[in-house]
């Protein structure tokens, strides 16, 4: 059955394009994907080698995981992430929190001289740091307990895409008619509640394009919508929604990709972290983002296999140290980093070949790179990010919301996020089975 409503879907990152791949599997003719930039995927991006700039896993690759079995399904994965005992692993937790627990256990803690004291509190300061990348967030202090404990883990060890993850993308979108994204169209505003017009709904881009839409998908992200909710709605969001927005934690996770000519680790090295003497305090200092920002960086993790990726490590660092390193040129992170490995090293020769960098939060259509449970957030916010507008009367579900920071449970996430443009698209699709049975009912 043909469905005519006209769609129109902000953003081709996961969420949209998953959002118009269920639409147009399910019948409806009229779907347009409006997207800012020149390419698809948002924050799935795969550069030179194979390198990833965003998304890197997917986490939690098992039965339950709509991306895995998408992989699987394209033929994407490796034969190791296939296997029963891959998707079986369950990881759940962070590892390195039980050497931490160790560290801080009461008796030893006061036992310890006071050098094994200031080793312990750099070693947790280090985790810290790599925490913060996990939640993409300067400081835990950020981050609400009772939130964060949403967050939910599937099974399954966490694995690449051997080809890139936007091979995900490409093959999402050679489900769809060729034209249904229009690249380098920027939305400048949505106009709902319109009375005039027969459809209820006005996007205007940033060339002044106008369209009218029966129902706008916005999948722009949170970082995106905090800094642009007052122009982009007209008339404004409601206001619980809109605190909620506020409410919930976006921040930024950096990656600094080095190359070398050849491998000065072990061959075994998996993971490297660097520890600071001077840092037995847990408390944050505002220091100096100059000359200090690179000890955020918590370490680097060795690519693998070096068949694929040659001898590349790639650093993490979040938070503000990273959204200052952004601002920093190509040669001023190149020195920063040989600077740090020489002095970690001691080899005072080492020298990248190349060095390349993200940069999240300066890039206009994401602000930042994925969301965090914030402190003072519930599980009500998250309902109210995800809530259409208006949700009743004559025409409701005019602005529906779908993105990472919409699920529940697998914010931050391209499954989470793959998840919320398949439920919006189902909200219209049991929306029209049930207005179509309204019509049958009333013949
Ligand atoms: C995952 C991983 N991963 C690393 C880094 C980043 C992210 N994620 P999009 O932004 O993609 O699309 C929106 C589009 O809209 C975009 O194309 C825009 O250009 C466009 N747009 C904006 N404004 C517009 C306008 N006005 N008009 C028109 N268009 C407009 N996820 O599963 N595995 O390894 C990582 C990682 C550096 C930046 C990640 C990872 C997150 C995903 O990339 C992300 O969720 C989705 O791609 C978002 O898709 P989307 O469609 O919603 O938006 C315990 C606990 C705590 C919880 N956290 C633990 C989980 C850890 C998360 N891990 C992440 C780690 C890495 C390394």
């Amino acid at each position: 059955e043909n469905i005519n409503a006209k769609i129109v879907i902000v953003g081709s990152g996961i969420a949209g394009i998953s959002a118009a791949v269920e639409l147009t599997a399910a019948g409806f003719t009229n779907v347009q994907i409006l997207e800012a930039t020149g390419r698809s995927g948002g924050r799935i991006k795969t550069g030179d080698n194979v390198v990833e700039i965003g998304a890197n896993w997917i986490h939690g690759p098992s039965e339950e995981n709509p991306v895995f079995c998408l992989a699987r399904r394209y033929g994407l994965l490796d034969p190791e992430a296939l296997t029963p005992e891959n998707q079986a692993m369950e990881v759940g937790g962070h590892p390195p929190w039980m050497t931490c627990l160790e560290i801080l256990e009461e008796k030893k803690w006061a036992d310890a001289d006071k050098a094994t004291r200031s080793l312990g509190f750099s070693v947790v300061s280090n985790l810290l740091k790599g925490e913060c990348c996990v939640n993409g967030t300067h400081s835990l202090d950020e981050v609400g307990l009772g939130a964060f404990s949403l967050y939910k883990t599937l099974p399954g060890l966490d694995c690449t895409f051997p080809k890139g993850y936007e091979g995900l993308i490409q093959n999402l979108l050679s489900e769809l008619p060729s034209d249904t994204v229009k690249y380098n169209c920027p939305v400048r505003c949505i106009e709902w509640n319109n009375t005039e017009t027969e459809s209820p709904v006005i996007v205007e881009c940033e060339d002044g394009d106008r369209m009218t839409a029966d129902h706008v998908i916005v999948t722009v992200s949170l970082g995106y919508l905090k800094k642009h909710h007052s122009t982009l709605f007209r008339p404004p969001l409601p206001l619980h929604k809109l605190h909620s927005i506020q409410r919930q934690g976006f921040g930024t996770n950096n990656k600094i990709f080095v190359e070398f000519d050849s491998a000065w680790w072990d061959a075994d090295c998996e993971v490297m972290h660097f520890l600071w003497e001077d840092e037995n305090s847990l408390v944050d200092k505002t220091l100096d983002l100059q000359s200090s920002w690179i000890k955020k960086l918590f370490g680097f993790t060795v690519l693998k296999p070096t068949e694929r990726y040659g001898h590349l490590l790639c650093g993490w660092i979040a938070g503000h140290e990273s959204e200052y390193m952004e601002t920093l040129s190509d040669q001023e992170v190149t020195q920063a980093v040989t600077q740090l490995i020489r002095r970690f090293t001691g080899n005072p020769i080492l020298t990248p070949k190349r060095v390349l960098r993200s940069q999240w939060f300066h890039n206009p259509w994401t602000c930042g790179s994925y969301s965090f449970p914030g402190t003072g957030c519930s599980s009500q916010d998250l309902k109210n990010l995800a809530e259409p507008l208006p949700t009743t009367g004559p025409q409701p579900l005019q602005v529906l919301f779908a993105g990472e920071a919409t699920h529940p449970c697998f914010y931050s996430t391209v499954h989470g996020a793959l998840l919320t443009g398949q439920r919006e698209a189902d909200r219209l699709l049991s929306h029209y089975s049930s207005t179509s049975t309204n019509h049958v009912l009333s013949k």
